[in-house]
């Protein structure tokens, strides 16, 4: 359906073509923006690149590797010590134990390539790179490998290097191949990602048998949570409570895992597959595959977490499961209630506009929905269609989308919404003060987790006290806006 000439964004008069990406939600015909296209030039677009999806999203969070960034210095500049997801749950001093010596954010190294590797190839250097890092730091869990734009323009045959290394070390090494500019955003490194990762495990697993799961290793409620990346800890929230339902919870891809879990990928009964846009396609490899199955689910919010419990438990079948699942909903309720009740009261009616990389639009409308608050608008970096058809089911009729949004469409719908809220990243936070808006950081969260029962309540805390700060009002009440 075409978008009411009313809401076009004046913005986009300069570059008419944007307007593809603008919809209205609709439950009964669901209306899908343009989306995962290339960015009309000119468009200060906000996407990632392949590399930032495949490394930064899904690769980086491993927590037990070193990981190798095939590039110029520049393209690893931004992971060292850096971002919202160290790994800890994991570590060297073994599963479950909490301590800070893991790798992730840590131990990234970059072949830092120049003019003359361009010309000659770069592939001694890599070697030479990976065996100095395992000599600085040995006993990881394997190598990683990742190419970027540079690399994947020389052709470097990092495999070779990743065969020699991986004899050398006697640890795994892999290689992701996802240079920058492979794909329209970072969406297409999270393919990527998934695809070699599952080709590696399942060549690795072949010849080495001893990285799979003998039978009396395995046990009947094996599970992998698949597309969690333990943000702010999430993963404190999410494990406990599937452990308490009878799981065992044998490994999370990626968020803090270790390699070794990962590996078992094929070995476990059920996939719990939470980020459905960055994780469906190994997930549907493993049913492919190894005949590993899987249900979606969304663990934030009430409703959801309630719902993610019963579909594990029917899946399984078992009634003490069933059981289980309903008291730790009742118990959880019962502590979580006061709390959101609260926060509801305070919240009721206020706005909101949602802007993430995509699956968070469509996880967190019925959190707000559960909190009494209205999205007014929804904005998505790099979802695709069945990212917007999950939104348009969620979602009130008439919430304005717009996939992809640069920075002036971002204003006009500040200024034409006037949200209370603004759910969104760092980089648009300060934008957003300007307009005496309030923000809570929607990928790395504030003080999270913010997943499950527990992690809603940290959220809604800090929703309440971004509306509630008094500043607002000296901003609101200037001129200025
Ligand atoms: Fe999945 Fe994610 Fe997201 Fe994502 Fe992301 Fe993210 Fe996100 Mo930021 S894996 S797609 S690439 S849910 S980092 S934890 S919050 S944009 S909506």
């Amino acid at each position: 359906m075409a978008i009411p000439e009313e809401y076009k964004l004046k913005c986009d008069i300069t570059i008419p073509e944007r307007y593809m990406h603008h919809a209205l939600t609709n439950r009964k015909e669901p209306n899908i923006p343009a989306n995962n296209i290339k960015t009309i030039p000119g468009d200060m677009t906000e996407r990632g690149c392949a590399f930032a999806g495949c490394r930064g999203v899904i690769g980086g969070p491993i927590g037990d590797c070193i990981q190798v960034v095939h590039s110029p210095a520049g393209c690893a500049w931004y992971q060292w010590g850096t971002r919202r997801n160290l790994s800890a749950i994991y570590s060297w001093a073994g599963p479950g134990v909490l301590c800070n010596d893991s790798h992730n954010r840590r131990h990234a190294i970059s072949t830092d390539l120049q003019e003359k590797d361009v010309v000659f190839g770069g592939t001694e250097k890599l070697e030479k790179a990976c065996l100095e890092a395992w000599r600085l730091v040995p006993g990881a869990g394997g190598i990683l490998i990742f190419t970027t734009c540079t690399s994947g323009l020389i052709g470097d045959d990092c495999h070779a290097v990743a065969r020699r290394v991986q004899k050398e070390i006697g640890k795994p090494v892999f290689v992701f191949d996802s240079p920058g500019f492979c794909g329209v955003s970072q969406s297409i490194g999270h393919h990527h990602f998934n695809i070699q990762f599952y080709e590696q495990i399942t060549e690795y697993r072949e010849k080495h048998p001893e990285a799979c799961m003998n039978e009396e290793e395995k046990g009947p409620y094996d599970i992998a949570i698949v597309g969690d990346f333990n943000m702010d800890w999430d993963l404190a929230y999410i494990k406990p409570l599937f452990e308490k339902l009878g799981c065992r919870v044998v490994l999370v891809f990626t968020g803090g895992e270790r390699l070794e879990n990962l590996m078992k990928l094929p070995d476990v009964k059920l996939n719990v597959l939470h980020c459905q846009r960055s994780c469906t396609y190994i997930s549907k490899l493993l049913v492919e595959g190894f005949e590993v199955p899987y249900v979606n689910v969304s663990l934030f919010g009430l409703e959801q977490t309630a719902e993610a419990l019963r579909k594990v438990a029917a899946f399984f079948g078992s009634e003490d499961m069933k059981q289980k699942a309903e008291q730790i909903i009742e118990q959880e309720l019962k502590v979580v209630s006061p709390a959101i009740d609260f926060y509801r009261e305070k919240l009721s009616g206020k706005r909101v506009g949602i802007y993430v990389g995509g699956p968070r639009v469509w996880h967190w409308q019925k959190l707000m929905h559960e909190l009494g608050m209205k999205v007014v608008f929804g904005m998505c970096t790099f979802a695709h269609d069945d990212d917007y058809e999950k939104i348009n089911a969620r979602a009130e009729d008439g919430v304005f989308l717009v996939d992809s949004p640069n920075e002036f469409e971002i204003e006009e719908c500040l200024e034409r919404f006037k949200p209370d809220l603004f759910l969104t990243g760092l980089k648009e936070k300060y934008l957003c003060r300007k307009f005496g808006v309030p923000t809570v950081n929607s990928h790395s969260y504030e003080k999270g987790p913010y997943a499950c029962f527990r992690g809603m309540v940290n959220f809604a805390r800090d929703i309440y006290q971004g509306v509630y700060a008094p500043v607002w009002k000296f901003v609101r009440d200037n001129d200025f806006i």
